[in-house]
């Protein structure tokens, strides 16, 4: 390991060029080529490149500093090379400035020549900054080169107007290659004459091989296409957001003078990686991502991992959400019936080792349901024109772990007695708290039952659960209510319901008598014997 410093290089002579992005921190570890720093004369600013891979270990300057040749930007630690070979400057050769050079025509037109490109040939035009017809002056950008460690820009050295452009992107452009012509108003023939390096304008500065590269703040266009062409940043930023597929013009910008900076992008792009990730956004559906909230401004917090089943459980709540039109209906079921001949057999019950809770009888019930009102027991096909109808009736039943919510499926329920069904309920709910399910047992489900009856509230709305199921019953607490019974009010223990359904697959009418059947059911048991 050694440390090497990396130096400000030849800035084509300029002196006390302004930091404005740092783009790198202590700890970062970056990669040739990466960009370091972005210094900005009043008419241009350029990206210094590392010229080695390493570890940054120390920031010598900071923004707003005013650097030249030879000043220290950071310290890398570099793996693999020896202590007496530091670089001593980040630009060992730097090359001729890819000065924009003009050639004179007969005329005022000036032809837009490609540069010396620090020796690289056939790079590639990455933007065309200008039009036929628009205006320029001396020093802006004409077109955009990137070869495949950096980019560069080269601005012009006369002003006037386009005449016209023989360069468009993706073509591949080499030193001497006519970008275009210029009719020069004013241009002194001389000036357009040369072909040598413009060092006031020192707006891109190669170093060997072609390395840094430049950016010129934003054109006054506002008629431009909303390509982000106008939009002030250096082009490593336009490079991510070329790679990253990211409108430049939709980021916004926090550099100065509206620079749009390397964080801008991360932080335009995070939210909405996030968002796709946590099932929150979907790409291209049109729904807006999420923003991410830094909820330690508000006060002490902690960020727990989400369990393994809690992340499963929330993509699937997702899809659900996003995928099924969902209706939920409600009613409230008489148990009084049941609660009495359910407290006749409890001793019975715990005699056969069995715990005898309601939802033995609300399973039995709604196996009843669907198979007395099959359109409840089906799928939507994913032909989207068909529905597959099921001959089985096997319900899951939402159980509620340490770990997350679990949904094992009583297979046949429509063909097994109370006992059994309470047996196995209580077999798959203590096997779901125990993580011992195996994946058989929570699939195949045509409906499911979600009791939070042992909890409380009134009612709620439970998620389908797509797309093998297209109805859920959801179970609150039962509880004495006053009920009319043509004469007078009187005391009956009341169960509600909630019944939710996929809209595509079932219609209200459907549901209806689904709801009326099983409220019927529970309210009578002898219904079952029908
Ligand atoms: N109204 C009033 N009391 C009820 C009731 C209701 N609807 N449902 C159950 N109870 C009573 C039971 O009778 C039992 O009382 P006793 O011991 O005096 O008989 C007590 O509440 C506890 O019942 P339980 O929860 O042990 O048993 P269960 O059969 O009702 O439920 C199970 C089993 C596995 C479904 C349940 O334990 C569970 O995990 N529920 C949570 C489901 C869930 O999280 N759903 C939300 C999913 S999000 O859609």
């Amino acid at each position: 390991m050694a440390i090497q410093t990396i130096k400000v290089p030849d800035l084509g002579g300029a002196e006390g060029v302004e930091v404005i992005e740092i783009s790198v921190k202590v700890g970062d570890s970056i990669a040739e080529g990466d960009s370091i720093v972005v210094l900005e004369t009043d008419k241009a600013s350029m990206e210094i490149p590392a010229d080695a891979s390493g570890k940054v270990t120390a920031l010598k300057i900071k923004i707003g500093d005013k650097v030249s040749q030879g000043d220290a930007l950071i310290d890398l630690e570099v793996s693999g090379a020896t202590a007496s070979a530091p670089t001593p400057e980040a630009a060992p050769a730097p090359v001729a400035a890819p000065a924009p050079a003009a050639a004179p025509s007969a005329s005022a037109e000036v032809k837009l020549i490609v540069p010396d490109l620090g020796g690289a040939e056939g790079v590639e035009v990455i933007e065309v900054a200008v039009k036929v017809g628009d205006q320029i002056n001396s020093g802006d950008s004409i077109v955009v080169l990137e070869t495949d460690k950096a980019s560069m820009e080269i601005p012009a050295e006369v002003s006037g107007t386009i005449l016209s452009l023989s360069v468009k992107v993706g073509d591949k452009v080499s030193q001497g290659f006519v970008l275009g012509v210029v009719s020069a108003a004013g241009a002194a023939p001389a000036v357009a004459a040369t072909q040598t390096a413009a060092p006031a304008q020192a707006a891109a500065v190669a170093t060997a091989p072609v390395a840094a590269a430049t950016s010129v703040a934003a054109s006054d266009d506002d008629d431009e296409e909303d390509d982000g062409s106008d939009v002030y940043a250096g082009p490593a930023v336009r490079k991510l957001a070329r790679q990253l597929g990211v409108d430049l013009d939709k980021v916004k910008a926090t550099g100065p003078r509206g620079r749009v900076q390397k964080d801008d992008l991360h932080n335009y792009v995070k939210p909405i990686v996030q968002a796709v990730q946590s099932g929150n956004g979907a790409v291209g559906s049109g729904i807006p991502a999420l923003p991410v909230i830094d909820y330690a401004k508000f006060g002490e917090i902690e960020i727990v991992k989400m369990s393994k089943i809690k992340k499963l459980t929330a993509d699937a709540m997702t899809r659900s959400w996003l995928n099924v039109p969902r209706i939920t209906q409600f009613d409230d079921a008489d148990i009084t019936d049941l609660e009495a001949f359910r407290n006749s057999m409890k001793a019975e019950a715990e005699k056969r080792g069995s715990k005898l809770t309601p939802l033995p009888f609300i399973v039995k019930a709604v196996a009843a349901a669907l198979v007395a009102e099959p359109s409840f027991n089906v799928s939507m096909h994913q032909d989207g024109e068909s529905i597959v109808q099921k001959k089985f009736v096997h319900i899951g039943i939402a159980v509620d772990t340490p770990n997350g919510l679990l949904v094992p499926v009583v297979r046949n329920a429509d063909k097994k007695g109370l006992f059994e069904l309470a047996d196995e309920i209580n077999a798959l709910a203590k096997k779901a708290r125990d993580g011992k399910l195996t994946p058989a047992e929570m699939q195949g489900g045509c409906f499911t039952i979600s009791s939070l009856g042992a909890m409380g509230g009134n009612g709620f709305t439970p998620m389908v659960s797509a797309p093998t199921e297209v109805g859920i019953l959801g179970v609150s607490r039962a509880q004495m209510k006053p009920v009319w019974n043509g004469k007078e009010f009187i005391p009956r223990n009341m169960l509600p319901l909630s019944l939710s359904y996929d809209h595509r697959a079932v219609n209200g009418s459907d549901a209806g008598r689904f709801m009326t059947y099983l409220v019927g059911v529970i309210g009578d048991l002898r219904r079952l014997l029908l």
